[in-house]
Order: C-alpha cells, then sequence, then structure tokens
C-alpha cells in the first residue's frame, strides 16, 4: 500500500481547509426588511463580519417557490413549526388550545405555513449567497434565534423586532423576523440550487482577505 507522502497530506489539508474557507450559505431578507429600508443595515453585518456575497437578486417570490423553499409537504417539518409555536406560549398564561384552538402539532404548523407564504409574497425578498469561514453557522448566528422576542440584542431579528408568535399566531399571520439564513449544509446546498439554479456565483477576493488570513487556498 502507498505510504501518504507530506505531499498527500499537504493537499488533503489544502483542501479540507478550502472547503471550510469558502463555505456558502443561502440567505435572504424578507419582505419586513425589505419595506423596513434595512437591506443596507443587514448586508452591513454579512460583510462587517467578514463574510463575503457572492449572488444576489431582488424578486417576489412565487407560491411554488415558497412551498418548495420550506418544505411544507413534509408532516415532521410542519409539526416542528407547531412545537416552535407552542414554545412561544411558555410563560404565557394562554394554552395551546386557548390561543390556537388546537394543540396539534401538525394543525398548528399547517396554519403557521399559510400565513407563512401571505408573508413571503407580501413585498419583495432579498435573496444571497454568503460565503465564507463556517458560513451556514455564522450567518445563522448574525440572524439569532427564529422568534424575534427571545433573540439576543446584537442579533438581526434581535435588534429590529419584537414579534412573538403569541401575537401573531393570534392575528392569523407569521412570524415578522426580517431574515432567513439557511440551518445547515444539506438546507444550504438545496436552497441555493433552489434560487440560483444555473446563476452565476461569483468568484472574487476581498481587500481583508490577506489581513485576516495571511494565507490563500
Ligand atoms: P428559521 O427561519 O429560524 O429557520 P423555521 O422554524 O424554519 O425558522 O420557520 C420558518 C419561518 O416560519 C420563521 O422564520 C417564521 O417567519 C415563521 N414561523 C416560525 N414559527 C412561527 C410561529 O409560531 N408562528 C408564525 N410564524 C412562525
Ligand atoms: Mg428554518
Amino acid at each position: 500500500m502507498a505510504k501518504n507522502t507530506t505531499k498527500d497530506y499537504d493537499a488533503k489539508l489544502n483542501k479540507t481547509v478550502f472547503s471550510v474557507k469558502h463555505q456558502r450559505t443561502f440567505c435572504m431578507i424578507k419582505p419586513d426588511g425589505v419595506m423596513r429600508g434595512l437591506i443596507g443595515e443587514i448586508i452591513r453585518r454579512i460583510e462587517k463580519a467578514g463574510l463575503k456575497v457572492v449572488a444576489m437578486k431582488m424578486i417576489i417570490p412565487t407560491e411554488e417557490l415558497i412551498k418548495k423553499h420550506y418544505p411544507t409537504s413534509d408532516e415532521a417539518w410542519v409539526a416542528r413549526l407547531g412545537v416552535k409555536a407552542k414554545k412561544g406560549l411558555e410563560g404565557s398564561p394562554l394554552t395551546a388550545k386557548d390561543a390556537y384552538g388546537t394543540d396539534n402539532d401538525k394543525e398548528l404548523g399547517d396554519s403557521v405555513v399559510v400565513s407563512l407564504i401571505q408573508y413571503m409574497q407580501s413585498g419583495p425578498v432579498v435573496a444571497m449567497v454568503v460565503e465564507g469561514i463556517q458560513a451556514i453557522n455564522m450567518v445563522r448566528k448574525l440572524a439569532g434565534p427564529t422568534l424575534p422576542f427571545m433573540a439576543e440584542m446584537g442579533t438581526i431579528r434581535g435588534d429590529f423586532s419584537v414579534d412573538s408568535p403569541l401575537v401573531a399566531n393570534i392575528e392569523g399571520r407569521s412570524i415578522h423576523n426580517l431574515f432567513h439564513a439557511s440551518e445547515n449544509p444539506v438546507e444550504a446546498e438545496n436552497e441555493i440550487k433552489l434560487w440560483f439554479d444555473g446563476e452565476i456565483i461569483c468568484d472574487y477576493s476581498l481587500g481583508n482577505d490577506d489581513i485576516m488570513y495571511c494565507k490563500h487556498y
């Protein structure tokens, strides 16, 4: 069996470092973010962290695109939305049945999906592909958790919203949380393919690369 040479090792290491440094994620400024004039503010935060926007466009998504983006035919995913909505009631005097007329996770998730489609078509969105070290986790960190009233200050959702499912679900609307970011590598890959299928994703260097990382891969 061939022995691993230092050269093989270096090549493997370079490849690994390359894939970490050039990880790509999908993110999107939702209609409330666009209509509140926060496009620049949100992109500024992405760039300030050292991440790079490598593709971008503004569109009003079709219902078909939204349904593909959110796996609305996946029962487990829909039920997870219901669980999240219930979590938002923790600490309030209301039960899920009081607030939503049901405590069934799937039924609750289904009503969230309907309002989510309306929300995502209420205006244009800015869809982006962002690249950089651990970009998926980094952009989620910049976004903050789903429910703005629980999101820390300093995050996009925490700084620009106080929305809570307690109010949103009773009003029959989606949580307005300004921004979407892929949660994991599988979501990132699917969402980039869905939103930028066949479109050019740009390859360029940032002026800070030399100072931040010293070495090019
Ligand atoms: P994420 O956007 O943080 O990844 P998901 O659980 O994937 O959160 O939910 C997708 C979107 O559905 C959320 O960003 C939010 O706009 C909406 N949403 C989530 N939970 C609720 C809810 O309880 N009520 C209304 N809308 C919700
Ligand atoms: Mg999600």
